[in-house]
């Protein structure tokens, strides 16, 4: 049985419009995230905890908006923006900025405990071969766990900020604008349709059919 990882319902909600064939569980499981500049790797180490939890296949879902005149903030810090900030606040920032331009980006991490003959070579290849040189002997109390492989799928939607509306989605939904409406405004298709991370769910989906 899969498991999608999170401990957000609107991703959920999202996700299960790909996977619902009874073959995927949600798993509420916060697991650790570390800080890095990049959801790659954020999304790649928090699908191998996930996995030593789970001890089943698991898919973990990283994203963040990222506003392109305070160079991409606050991209990966979006939750604890989210949570501290708060929305209304990261559209006021926005609002005095001459280019409100922005992106969400989302990575989901695919990791079961197996290989993987698939491209494009998780982000942290060069972490994974040290620890797997470093073998069980290494300084982790998980000896070489970063050696598991991660599958990471991509996706990205641009759009801008603009002035909350809407009532649907999650997040910074509503001051997020793509094609003249909000992500709040849209309902969950439409959303998918467009959004990053229905875009990386859809490479996921068609991927894990064939796996
Ligand atoms: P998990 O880590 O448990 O999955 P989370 O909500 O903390 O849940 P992230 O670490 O990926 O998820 O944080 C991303 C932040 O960006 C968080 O504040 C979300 O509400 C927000 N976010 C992610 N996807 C979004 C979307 O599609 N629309 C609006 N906001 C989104």
């Amino acid at each position: 049985m899969l498991r999608y990882v999170t401990t957000n319902p609107g991703k959920v909600r999202e996700a299960e419009r790909y996977l619902r064939d009874g073959s995927v569980e949600r798993l509420d499981f916060d697991y650790p995230e570390i800080q890095a500049a990049e959801l790659g790797p954020i999304a790649a180490q928090g699908a191998r905890e996930a996995y030593r939890h789970a001890g089943e296949p698991v898919l973990v879902d990283d994203a963040g908006l990222f506003v392109e005149g305070i160079d991409g903030f606050p991209g990966p810090y979006s939750s604890y923006v989210e949570e501290t900030l708060g929305v209304e606040r990261v559209h006021d920032i926005a609002a005095d900025l001459d280019d409100r331009r922005a992106a969400f980006r989302c990575v989901l991490g695919y990791c079961d405990g197996e290989g993987f003959a698939a491209s494009p070579d998780p982000v942290d290849r060069g972490d994974r071969d040290a620890a797997a040189a470093a073998g069980p002997d290494s300084e982790s109390p998980d000896g070489n766990e970063n050696a598991l492989p991660v599958k990471l799928f991509e996706g990205y939607v641009p759009g801008r900020i603009v002035a909350p509306r809407g009532e649907g989605g999650f997040g910074y939904d509503p001051i997020f604008e793509h094609d003249g409406e909000t992500f709040a405004e849209m309902d969950t298709d439409r959303k998918n349709a467009v959004s990053h991370r229905g875009r990386a769910l859809e490479k996921f989906a068609e991927w894990y059919a064939e796996r």
